[in-house]
């Protein structure tokens, strides 16, 4: 009854922000998202008789009540759904900051659904693990599958009706990538769970951001499907500001940006200006994510060099769903 998976992180192009159904973790919109190659989670499983609690390891430390009761809630999902009650120790790495804003939980959550289905001799199909994956983390549901990957929203109150599916698969454009910039390595202070609740209950843009979400929709997935970069790097980059705004409105303020990450932002419109085709995704977290395609990585790179108070640089391609190891 032991299991291991790997699952890549992802990092949305249309962003995910409030959900309809807390309970089942439905969103209140539909999100597209790209798998990434470089930023991954492993996570082993195993469910023992002689356990009396459940333990989790994440990074080498043993998780805090709270962290640990929200894992426990997810493998009960398992247990009721294999007809086991045998708890579980379950061990889980990171290959890069954890909640800080990097999708520690969409790479987190897609390796343990599918390393505890497994380990409890169930064998979920791709869409039975992303609505399984979702409950744990709506982010999760994504990184299921590699490439690019659309979740659609569904309905509240019907748990099928919610979960992702691939559009393209990761070799589908080689030549685009995503420069990921770590400014800052520290867990942030508002999760992203807490974030979006308080911005659904209190921004008066929350309405606006909704109403705009199927446009944005659309040009994406048209831009990816005739590889139009710009159109794709112009729709990302408004819908994450449109987000933050939604964020920034809500009371009280929400703001997961440092003085760097708006400096950033700058430089990349005024890269930009200088024919660098490069544009900016940022999600619940100060770190920044870099479009660009291979044409303009060197000249990137050798800019961002240059910049002191950058603390790493990941220089990722679409990657693969969760697999098995
Ligand atoms: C996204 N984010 O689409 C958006 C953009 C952060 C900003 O999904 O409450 O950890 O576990 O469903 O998936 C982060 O939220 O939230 C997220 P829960 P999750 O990637």
């Amino acid at each position: 009854m032991k299991a291991s998976a790997k699952a890549n992180a992802n990092i949305a192009l249309i962003k995910y922000w409030g959900k309809k159904d807390k309970t089942l973790n439905i969103p209140f919109n539909s999100s597209l998202s790209v798998t990434l190659d470089k930023l991954f989670t492993i996570t082993s499983v195993e469910f023992n008789k002689d356990l009396s609690n459940d333990i989790f390891v994440i990074n080498d430390s043993i998780q805090s009540d709270s962290e640990h009761s929200k894992l426990s809630l997810f493998l009960d999902l398992v247990r009721n759904r294999a007809g086991i009650n045998f708890k579980a120790k379950v061990i889980s790495e990171n290959n890069f900051p954890t909640a800080s804003g990097l999708a520690s939980s969409s790479s987190g959550f897609a390796a343990l659904a599918l390393a505890a289905t497994k380990a409890a001799g169930l064998n979920l199909s791709p869409k039975e693990l992303s609505i399984l994956a979702r409950k744990g983390s709506g982010s999760a549901s994504r990184s299921v599958y590699g490439g690019f990957v659309m979740w659609e929203k569904g309905e509240a109150g019907v748990d099928e009706s919610s979960f992702a599916t691939q559009l393209f698969d990761e070799n589908y454009w080689p030549e685009f990538k995503v420069v990921v910039v770590i400014l800052q390595n520290e867990k942030k202070d508002t999760s992203s769970r807490d974030g979006m609740n308080n911005t659904v209950a209190t921004s008066p843009f929350y309405n606006v951001w909704l109403a705009t979400i199927d446009e944005d929709l659309k040009n994406l997935r048209n831009a990816l499907k005739n590889k139009r970069f710009s159109a794709l790097g112009e729709t990302a980059e408004l819908n994450c500001l449109k987000m933050h705004a939604t964020m920034l409105t809500a009371k009280p303020s929400l703001v997961y940006w440092n003085s760097q990450t708006v400096e950033l932002m700058k430089l990349i419109s005024k890269w930009r200006a200088e024919n660098l085709e490069v544009y900016f995704t940022i999600d619940a977290g100060p770190q920044v994510k870099i479009l660009c395609l291979d044409k303009d990585l060197i000249r990137l790179q050798k800019k961002l060099s240059e910049l002191k108070f950058i603390q790493n640089i990941i220089v990722c391609s679409a990657g693969s769903g969760a697999k098995l190891i």
